[in-house]
């Protein structure tokens, strides 16, 4: 996988991109044909990096280069290379967990910062699909498999401690792209920041709100702390719904760039932050009244049903393979020791549904005062409407963030969700 034919690092664009995959045997004989007659085509849309859809003959690759500076903002603002790597290494160890929800990786060039994987076809960015209103009724099981595995697995539940520190050690130089979250997702949103951006005038009152909101920074400060500070395991890193392709019946996560050991309710709390923003948007893709509540509906079940599910397989993980050394085994025998043990997941799971709702505010709220919107909300083209629904979102984020313990159960979030699908904020302009 190495791969390591090339010099130094140089961006391949299209006819460099060909000469380049011409020149790896197992590539060019999976596209089949001749190299010229390859289609090439750039289709990133994300923030950082360029991603080819290259089709031969025979068949396609994905092909993502990492780029050394933020694409969305440009080469004033560098970035490290090797967050491709780390990537890699993380598609991989995912690869061996959650088989079958990843791409498969076909090479890697760590000079170039270059990763081929298989292409996904006829699979979509699910962000895409919410706003058209597709429900995708596999969703739940894949997604909540995906996070059970690559969490537990990679936890103290399930480690050695030797084990799990040499993965700490192995994602700590990942810190480049852990400091983008540190910034734009816990410290931007709640300040004056020259990136931030809201849907102004109508959000003005409310961004000013969130720079003067004392409870909110302590609540913000402490989940940046645990984001920092609390390597539970190993984290997709940026795991929303542009980070996942879907079909009616198919999933897969792409894209762990941000991968490293952090708190697990910081994944879990993006899924459902970004199912929960797709609910919110929805009022503002209307073509007439009311005709997307069945789409709405099937959302807020599919948050209820994301956490209910990642909850089960995980404790059904830890009750099986409770082979770290964490919870040792010795400590909790007989009946009343296993009683006790069943009493702490059960506490665990809580304190982590804590987290996970906090986080998940979190999400929420950077995505409409920070740099990095989503199309959710950007896609409604009707600045009041759009400012509506994300005026909706941040009331219950805001709830989330600073009352995390008071919402007991994910209906709770839900049931609090539903209620502001109608309410009418008061906006500013
Ligand atoms: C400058 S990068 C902005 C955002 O894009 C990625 O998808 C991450 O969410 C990051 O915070
Ligand atoms: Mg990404």
């Amino acid at each position: 996988m190495a791969g390591d034919r090339a010099g130094d690092y140089r961006i391949l664009h299209e006819g460099a991109l060909r000469d380049y995959l011409a020149g790896v045997p197992d590539l060019k004989s999976r596209l089949g044909g001749e190299p010229a007659a390859w289609s090439i085509t750039e289709v990133g849309d994300g923030n950082l990096n360029l991603v080819f859809i290259v089709k031969g003959a025979r068949g396609g690759i994905a092909v993502k280069q990492a780029l050394p500076y933020v694409r969305l903002v440009g080469e004033s603002w560098p970035l490290p290379l090797s967050r491709a790597h780390f990537e890699y290494l993380a598609l991989s160890r995912q690869a061996q967990l959650a088989p079958g929800l990843v791409p498969a990786l076909l090479h890697h060039n760590e000079t170039l910062a270059l990763t081929v994987m298989e292409l996904l076809e006829p699979h979509i960015i699910m962000r895409k699909g919410l706003v058209a209103g597709s429900q995708y009724p596999g969703f739940v099981g894949d997604i909540t498999t995906f996070m059970a595995r690559t969490l537990f697995f990679t936890s103290d539940l399930a480690l050695s401690a030797a084990e799990k520190k040499d993965g700490i050690a192995g994602f700590a130089g990942n810190h480049a792209l852990c400091k983008i979250t540190e910034d734009l997702i816990f410290t931007d949103p709640y300040r004056i920041a020259e990136q931030n951006r809201w849907t102004a005038p109508y959000l003005d009152g409310l961004a000013a709100g969130l720079r003067d909101d004392m409870e909110l920074h302590v609540a913000i400060s402490r989940l940046k702390l645990k984001f920092m500070a609390s390597p539970e395991a190993l984290l997709h890193g940026d795991l929303h719904t542009g980070s996942i392709m879907v079909t009616e019946s198919e999933m897969r996560v792409i894209d762990p760039e941000f991968a490293f050991y952090g708190p697990m309710g910081f994944d879990v709390g993006a899924v459902l932050a970004n199912l929960l923003m797709a609910y919110f948007a929805s009022a503002g893709h209307e073509r007439a009244p009311g005709d997307r509540r069945a789409f709405e509906g099937w959302v807020l079940e599919t948050v209820e049903q994301v956490w209910n599910e990642f909850a089960r397989k995980f404790l059904e993980l830890w009750r099986a393979n409770a082979t770290g050394d964490a919870y040792p085994v010795s400590l909790f025998a007989g009946e009343k020791g296993a009683i006790r043990l069943e009493a702490e997941r059960q506490a665990y799971m809580q304190r982590l549904f804590t987290d996970t709702v906090g986080f998940a505010a979190a999400k929420t709220i950077r995505r409409i005062f920070g740099l990095a919107h989503n199309i959710d909300f950007e896609l409604i083209e009707d600045p009041r409407k759009r400012a509506v629904s994300e005026a909706r979102a941040v009331r219950l984020a805001r709830g989330m963030m600073v009352e995390a313990v008071a919402f007991r159960t994910i209906a709770d979030v839900a049931g609090a969700a539903r209620k502001l699908r109608d309410w009418r904020p008061e906006l500013s302009g």
